[in-house]
């Protein structure tokens, strides 16, 4: 069975692209499995080396959106993509939005070791 960190991995990591198509939602979405049964509405990709992500763990603490302790803001911007739903898209024809961006990312972690396991924002 897939783990909460493989999962995160496969929701959110994509380290080996740096700059990203008016496609690329719609391709990744599908292809990392966010378009099964529903389409996600919400989805970031990280264009950072997993190291660097998982260091995110071990720096500034903050609030969840849900109020748990465990969340950690990244101290530096990383290069992110945003794919976001289109208004309109009905499943199972998901249109996404593809948005390149530069930001702070804050995930939530868990486990030992201690690892993202859910991407809560970017800031
Ligand atoms: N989400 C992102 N990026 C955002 C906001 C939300 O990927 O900027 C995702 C993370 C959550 C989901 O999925 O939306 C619901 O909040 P996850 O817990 O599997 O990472």
């Amino acid at each position: 069975k897939e783990s909460r960190d493989e999962k995160f991995q496969r929701q959110h990591m994509d380290p080996n692209t740096s700059t990203v198509t008016s496609g690329y939602c719609n391709q990744m979405m599908k292809r990392r499995n966010m378009t099964v049964g529903r389409c996600k509405p919400v989805n970031t990709f990280i264009h950072e080396p997993l190291p660097d992500v998982q260091a995110v763990c071990f720096q500034g603490n903050v609030p969840c959106k849900n109020g748990q302790p465990n969340c950690y803001q990244s101290s530096s911007k990383m290069r992110i993509t945003d794919c976001r739903l289109k208004n309109g898209s009905k499943y199972p024809k998901c249109d996404y939005q593809t948005q390149q961006l530069q930001k702070s990312i804050i995930v939530a972690c868990e486990g030992n070791p201690y690892v993202p396991v859910h991407f809560d924002g970017s800031m």
